[in-house]
């Protein structure tokens, strides 16, 4: 028994980050399958279900909904993060009998394996983004073929983000990061297909303009031997068409666009980038809309087009009742409304990356996004090994990242960790402490990787209060969550402000750097007031926002004001979280404006205001 189930687990492939390219499309030669909707559920708190096959079917299971979180569906499960299993089944079209299927899942919290028709596929690690395998040698036709996965969430101390650290947040789930660890199948599970012969792999698009022409650099990359191919740029009225010869499997196209229509905030103009492989006949094509825009970096600002822009915006979380952090296009579309409505222009996808509706719709609507691995509340005072491990996951995430998101002009940064910490309860320490050094060389680290896979977007890590000097002129321009007057200089936010305007000044005049607060914020319960502010009042947070506003609207290197957070998120319990929630959303966790959401839609939208740039 022992040894069948080792062979099981040994046939189980690791997922490769390099398959996850192309989100599935139907087209002439490709198909999709969505398998949302209602599947069976169970818990294996004994973990026996390898053991006793349960990959070939789940019996007295549960009902549940795909995609969602589990924890707050069913009955009894809320804190549960151990082992459980999905299992649902679907006939697979006749039509697809000569193609490539292969399964995609979203995003599975934290690891997952995967079983077709009772077959050991692959396995995953890390939540958050997706993964890819062949099922080729595994369906079954003219019958149901029974899809199962297994997910386990255990809080571990080498895992990323890290949990059970005995850190600076002492909650439970024992997480050492303040969103609650919402686990299961958060994102759809797709199965789709390509063509057997040869199929477009992975197309990576490179923006760039001179004066008023446009230049559009594609590299595709294929699986199989089709000698040719062709890529066709659309959406001005006109087409611009250049045909390729692989060599190796990759092929090169640079397209030029005379007049480009640039991609920016008013107008977010999408061009259309369609990639066919041919030999005698078309094999296989692939289409995807991107933008015509560059993003760097002076000594004072982050440049859009090579204009200075002031990033408006949030923190937030995908967090909503019940579904906890399943896809819900309504409540993402609802965000992006809303967001709008401040006047924000920006969003940092705190603290993983989000689903990719989210960059598709932040393509479409013009909104800027830094995108973040989940590489959240890192630390490096414990084991080489542990700090080893994490760097190795953090790396993959980095690369699984990149691979899906970077054909969308609305990312414009890349984020390697927030509020990573030479200790795990928090503090500088000296520049020569061990963790001190080997913290800041693994960020460098995470930040030269993904540099190395992507040149022409700023890259950063964002530094936690209280953190080591040394380590932020490590990134592109400088990242700080800050909140003194909240968790320290209680209640007094005219001296956090002043402490915050020292440190500013200081670091500037170091680094010589843009500087953005990613986080600044205070706790409301929505509905309570006081004359003067008062801690946890609408009142308090929104002085709190605005007085820091006010001082770093006379900062000209402050390149952006990210306000934490967007709405009030679930959470561990502690003794600092009411409920369970963190409340200092602007909106509340229904999306219903506090104060300060009205006060910064009238701050943001003050054309007279020198900052709304
Ligand atoms: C920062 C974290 C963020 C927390 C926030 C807070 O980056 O995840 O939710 O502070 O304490 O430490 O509200």
């Amino acid at each position: 028994m022992l040894i069948a189930v080792l062979t099981n687990a040994q046939q189980l492939k690791k997922a490769n980050a390099e398959d996850i390219g192309l989100f599935p499309q139907r087209n002439n030669h490709r198909n999709t399958l969505d398998l949302s909707g209602i599947w069976k559920f169970k818990v294996d708190s004994l973990h026996v279900g390898e053991k006793e096959s349960w990959f070939n079917g789940l019996s007295k299971a549960q009902s549940i909904a795909v995609p969602g979180s589990y924890n707050e569906q069913l009955n009894g499960i809320r804190d549960y993060l151990d082992l459980v299993w999905y299992e649902t089944e679907t006939y697979i079209p006749k039509e697809w009998k000569d193609q490539n299927i292969f399964i995609r899942v979203g995003s599975a919290v934290y690891h997952a394996k995967v079983w077709v028709n009772g077959k050991p596929v692959g396995y995953h690690e890390g939540g958050h983004l997706p993964f890819v395998f062949s099922v080729n040698d595994h369906v079954k036709w003219n019958e149901k073929n029974r899809i199962t996965i297994q997910i386990e969430n255990e809080m571990r101390v080498d895992r990323v983000p890290t949990g059970n650290s005995n850190g600076a947040f002492s909650s439970f789930p024992s997480a050492n990061y303040d969103f609650f660890p919402y686990s299961g199948l958060n994102r759809p599970v797709w199965l789709y297909t390509t063509p057997k012969k040869a199929y477009i792999k992975d197309i990576t698009v490179i923006p760039n303009y001179q004066g008023t022409t446009g230049s559009l650099d594609v590299k595709v990359e294929q699986v199989g031997n089709a000698k040719k191919g062709t890529v066709i740029v659309s959406g001005d009225g006109k087409e611009y068409t250049q045909e390729i010869t692989f060599k190796d499997q990759l092929a090169n196209a640079k397209i030029s666009i005379p007049n480009v229509k640039l991609w920016d905030l008013e107008n977010p103009f999408l061009y259309n980038v369609k990639v066919v492989l041919k030999d005698s006949d078309i094999i296989d094509s692939y289409e995807l809309e991107t933008g015509i825009r560059t993003v760097s970096v002076n000594n004072k600002s982050v440049l859009l087009n090579g204009k200075p822009v002031y990033l408006k915006g949030f923190g937030k979380h995908e967090d909503f009742p019940v579904i906890g952090r399943g896809q819900t296009n309504p409540v993402m579309i609802k965000d992006f409304e809303l967001m709008k409505w401040t006047g924000a222009n920006s969003v940092r996808t705190s603290h993983y990356p989000y689903d990719e509706e989210f960059y598709r719709t932040a393509d479409k609507i013009g909104f800027l996004i830094i995108d973040e691995i989940p590489n959240v509340g890192m630390f490096f005072d414990d084991s080489d090994q542990n700090i080893e491990t994490r760097q190795r996951i953090s790396s993959n995430m980095l690369k699984e990242m990149y691979t899906r998101d970077k054909n969308h002009p609305s990312v414009i940064s890349w984020s390697v960790a927030n509020e990573p910490s030479p200790f795990a309860k928090f503090g500088a320490g000296k520049e020569t402490d061990k963790p001190v050094v080997v913290g800041k060389q693994k960020l460098s680290e995470l930040i030269s990787i993904i540099k190395k896979l992507d040149s022409t977007r700023p890259a950063l890590y964002v530094s936690v209060m209280g953190g080591p000097e040394s380590w932020l002129g490590i990134s592109d321009y400088i990242a700080m969550n800050r909140y003194y007057g909240w968790y320290t200089n209680v209640g007094n936010i005219k001296e956090g402000v002043r402490i915050m305007k020292e440190e500013l000044e200081k670091t500037y005049a170091k680094y010589n750097k843009p500087i953005i607060i990613t986080e600044f914020g205070a706790d409301a319960q929505a509905g309570m007031h006081s004359d003067q502010p008062e801690m946890f009042t609408e009142e308090y947070q929104k002085e709190f926002i605005k007085q820091y506003l006010d001082l770093t609207d006379s900062k000209d290197y402050v390149t952006g004001m990210h306000v934490w957070n967007f709405a009030d998120f679930k959470t561990g319990q502690g003794i600092i979280r009411f409920g369970g929630f963190n409340y200092k959303g602007v909106f509340t966790r229904d999306r219903r404006p506090k104060a300060s959401a009205h006060f910064l839609r009238e701050r943001w939208n003050d054309k007279t205001n020198k900052k709304n740039y």
